[in-house]
C-alpha cells in the first residue's frame, strides 16, 4: 500500500517518480529513445524538488519538463496512476500486434512500428497515426471485416452480381473461387473470376468490369474501392486487372432492416486463354499453390497464374527465358495432367 511506502518520506514526489520511472521501463523495453531520454530528465528534475509537485502549471515551470510529461504528472497526482501506462502494461504487445494485424492494409512492418510508437488500441490509431485510406476503411469496419461470411451469403452475394453481369454481357462468365469453391461453410471474402469466351487479354475485359462496378455501385451493393482497376498493371507473376472493395448485400439494404455487413469482395479479370491457370490460383489455398508452382519447377517448368510454361534456355551463358514457352493456361485439368500429378478437386485442395 501507498500509506507504509518508505521511500514517500524521503522524496515529496517519490509515487510520481516511480510511475514515470515504470513508463520510462517501458520505453526502454521497446527502444523509443527519445522518450527515455525525457523520462530521465524528468525524473531527475523531480527527485531533486523539495514540495510536492501536483499540477500541470507548475510542473511545466521546471526544467526539462515539456507540456505533455506536465500533463501526465498531474493525472499521476490526481488518480494516482496513469492511463497511458495501464495500456502498457494490461495487454501484451503480441496481442496488440494480433489486433493491428487484422486492420486491411496493414502488413508485420507497419504494425510493428505502431507498437512501438506506442499505440494499443484501434481507437489511439485513428487519433494519432497517420493512416491510408485503406488502412481507415479497415479501422472503421474492423469488425465486419473480420468477420466469416456464412456459405448461404456468399452464393447470395455472388448471384445478385451474376445476375446483374448477365445484364450487361451475357456472354461473360463469372464464377466465385477461392474458399467458397474449395466448399468451406464460411469464406474471409468473395473471390470472383471474370472471363469471357474467346478472349486473350485481359484488356478485352477491362470495359465490362467498369461498367459493372458503376452499376453495383450505383445499386449500392458496393460500398468501397481498396483496390481500383488497372488495366495497365500486369506485373510478371502478380495480378493483372484486378478490383478490391466492399459490398453488402442488397436485401438487408433497408432502413428498417438492421445495418448490413460490409463484406471483403474481389474481381479477378482473366482471358479465356489463361483461364485454367487461373483458376487454378484463385481457387487455392496458398499453401496447395506453392506445392503446385514447386513440382512445376523440379519438374523444369514454371506455373504462375496466367499458365504452365516450359523453361527455355537461350542466349550466351542459356540464360532462362523470363516466361519460357506456354505449355498450358486454358484448361485446369490439363495442366495437372501435364504435371503429372492427379486431378483434385476443389474441395480437396486444402494444402
Ligand atoms: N492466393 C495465393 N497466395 C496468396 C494469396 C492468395 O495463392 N498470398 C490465392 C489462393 C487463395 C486465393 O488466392 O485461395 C484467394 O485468396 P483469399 O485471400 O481470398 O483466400 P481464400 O479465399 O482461400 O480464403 P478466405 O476464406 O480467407 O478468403
Ligand atoms: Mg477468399
Ligand atoms: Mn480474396
Amino acid at each position: 500500500g501507498r500509506k507504509d511506502n518508505p521511500t514517500q518520506l524521503q522524496n515529496p514526489n517519490s509515487r510520481t517518480i516511480e510511475i514515470l520511472q515504470s513508463m520510462c521501463d517501458y520505453y526502454t523495453q521497446i527502444n523509443d529513445h527519445w522518450r527515455i531520454l525525457a523520462y530521465r530528465k524528468a525524473i531527475s528534475t523531480l527527485r531533486r524538488q523539495t514540495s510536492k509537485v501536483t499540477t500541470e502549471e507548475e510542473a511545466y515551470t521546471l526544467p526539462s519538463i515539456g507540456k505533455r510529461l506536465a500533463m501526465k504528472i498531474e493525472e499521476i497526482v490526481s488518480t494516482d496512476k496513469l492511463r497511458r501506462l495501464d495500456y502498457a502494461n494490461d495487454k501484451p504487445l503480441d496481442q496488440v500486434l494480433a489486433l493491428f494485424l487484422k486492420i486491411y492494409d496493414v502488413g508485420t512492418s507497419r504494425a510493428n512500428k505502431w507498437v512501438a510508437q506506442g499505440f494499443r488500441t484501434l481507437q489511439d490509431l485513428k487519433d494519432k497515426a497517420p493512416l491510408t485510406t485503406n488502412q481507415r476503411i479497415g479501422i472503421d469496419h474492423f469488425d465486419d471485416l473480420n468477420t466469416r461470411i456464412p456459405r448461404s451469403e456468399v452464393t447470395a452475394l455472388g448471384d445478385y452480381v451474376k445476375k446483374e453481369a448477365a445484364k450487361l454481357d451475357p456472354d461473360v462468365e463469372l464464377l466465385v473461387g477461392g474458399s467458397y469453391r474449395r466448399g468451406s461453410e464460411s469464406s474471409g471474402d468473395i473471390d470472383f473470376i471474370v472471363t469471357k469466351k474467346d478472349t486473350t487479354s485481359v484488356g478485352e475485359l477491362v470495359p465490362f468490369l467498369k461498367e459493372l462496378i458503376d452499376v453495383l455501385t450505383e445499386k449500392g451493393f458496393l460500398v468501397a474501392t481498396l483496390a481500383a482497376l488497372h488495366s495497365s498493371r500486369q506485373g510478371k507473376d502478380g495480378p493483372g486487372s484486378k478490383w478490391h472493395g466492399c459490398c453488402v448485400l442488397p436485401a438487408s439494404n433497408d432502413a428498417a432492416a438492421a445495418k448490413p455487413i460490409w463484406r471483403r469482395i474481389d474481381f479477378l479479370l482473366v482471358p479465356e486463354s489463361e483461364y485454367g491457370a487461373a483458376l487454378i490460383y484463385f481457387t487455392g489455398n496458398d499453401i496447395f499453390n506453392r506445392s503446385l508452382r514447386l513440382l512445376a519447377s523440379k519438374k523444369g517448368m514454371r506455373l504462375n497464374q496466367r499458365g504452365l510454361y516450359r523453361e527455355v534456355m537461350r542466349g550466351p551463358g542459356r540464360v532462362k527465358v523470363r516466361e519460357g514457352e506456354l505449355v498450358e493456361g486454358r484448361d485446369e485439368k490439363r495442366i495437372f495432367e501435364v504435371l503429372d500429378v492427379k486431378w483434385r478437386e476443389p474441395w480437396e485442395r486444402w494444402c
